[in-house]
């Protein structure tokens, strides 16, 4: 078999290689930083389990980065390998390779609502830039990625099989998920019902998917362009809303810091407003702080799905990691119910 070295040389990469070392913290593909005497490449090993046609997924980067590209904004440049392909197929195994983004920051969790403002913004442009390019270019690379409602079906089928005989262990979060059933449904049904538009949209707008620039603080790039599909924009608005109050306690056991940050739900709203203002519609903005909440609900629900199915999605680093991150969405879904009032009543403040 290939070591990592040796799979690094089989892209068309500047200089000689020094060193390939484990990096970041994604709970999908598995990432690699190769380092040479020229410069540094992101290495990353395609997780084929998740994604399971490579063609259309490398297909979809192209497509949104020449279409950033062509109008100069900076955005993730990938590398083919010595043979112009856009990844390198070994065995059961797919590899890909991007120029190493040099002086930025990944946060795991942000407090400087100076940069909350700005990921607001840098994703209100994001949704801008993205929004003439043809949604028929772009591939339904995991179908029903934020189809909740389906996600609901699939988590009580995994509780019917059983397979870990884990489900004792959740009925209480299980028994709240069943009672929270209809709001599944609340961003899908707009959708269908031509209430809310369908767009290309980022879909994991998590935070440690964009880049700030070290220098200026600004939003460098918005990288994992990996779920970029067609939806709502508000997939990525309470996407990113849940990833910032989750912040770096996505697997705490510290329940007691998982609440809605009414400073942090401001700050992003306002950034992204100020994009999108001429944009979203009446029933966009209606729906705002509701986005939040189904997409909680949806991570809560993915997290113990795969708890119960026995760990098979997301990388794990011990056997209750599945769990302890379905707990924190929990913590952090109930507090979002409490306060639904008053983040409509921030959301119209804002939005008018
Ligand atoms: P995953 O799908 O597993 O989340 P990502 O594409 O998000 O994989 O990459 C994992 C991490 O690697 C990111 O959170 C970021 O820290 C880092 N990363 C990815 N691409 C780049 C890049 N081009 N330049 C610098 N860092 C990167
Ligand atoms: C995964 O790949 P990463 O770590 O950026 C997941 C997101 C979840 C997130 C939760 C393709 O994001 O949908 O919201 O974990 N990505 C995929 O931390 O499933
Ligand atoms: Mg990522």
């Amino acid at each position: 078999m290939e070591n990592m070295e040796q799979i690094a040389k089989k892209f068309a990469i500047k200089g000689e290689i020094t060193d390939v070392a484990p990096y970041g913290n994604g709970h999908i593909n598995k990432t690699f930083v190769a380092t040479t005497t020229e410069r540094k490449y992101i290495l990353q090993r395609i997780n084929s389990n998740v994604f399971k046609d490579i063609d259309a997924l490398m297909n979809n980067i192209v497509q949104v980065t020449n279409h950033l590209m062509e109008k100069n904004v900076f955005t993730l440049k990938y590398k083919p390998t010595l043979q112009g392909s856009l990844y390198y197929h070994t065995g059961d195994d797919y590899y890909r390779m991007f120029k190493y983004i040099d002086n930025t920051i990944c946060y795991e969790g942000i407090d400087n609502m100076e940069l909350v403002y700005k990921l607001g913004e840098g994703f209100g442009q994001f949704h801008n830039y993205l929004s003439d390019l043809d949604p028929t270019c772009i591939k339904d690379v995991i179908p029903d990625f934020h189809n909740t409602p389906r996600r609901y079906k699939k988590l009580f089928e995994s509780v019917i099989r059983n397979p870990v005989n884990r489900v004792a262990n959740v009925k209480d979060i299980l028994i709240y998920i069943n009672e929270h059933e209809k709001d599944a449904c609340l961003l899908t049904d707009a959708l269908h019902e031509g209430r809310i538009r369908n767009t290309i949209t980022h879909n994991d707008p998590k935070i440690n998917n964009i880049l700030f620039d070290a220098t200026t603080n600004d939003i460098k790039a918005v990288i994992d362009l990996d779920t970029v599909m067609t939806g709502t924009v508000l997939y990525d608005v309470g996407d990113a809303l849940r990833s910032l109050f989750t912040g770096k306690n996505e697997s705490s056991k510290d329940l007691s810091q998982l609440k809605v940050n009414f400073e942090i739900y401001e700050n992003y709203l306002k950034g992204y407003w100020s994009e999108m203002k001429n944009v979203l519609n009446k029933e966009e903005i209606r729906l705002i702080p509701y986005s939040v909440i189904v997409l909680t609900l949806e991570l809560v629900i993915r997290f113990l799905t795969d708890y119960i199915d026995g760990d098979v999605y997301f990388a794990t680093k011990y056997p209750e990691h599945n769990l302890d991150r379905c707990k924190t969405q929990f913590a952090l879904l109930q507090d979002l119910y409490k306060n639904i009032d008053k983040l409509s009543e921030i959301t119209n403040k804002i939005c008018k």
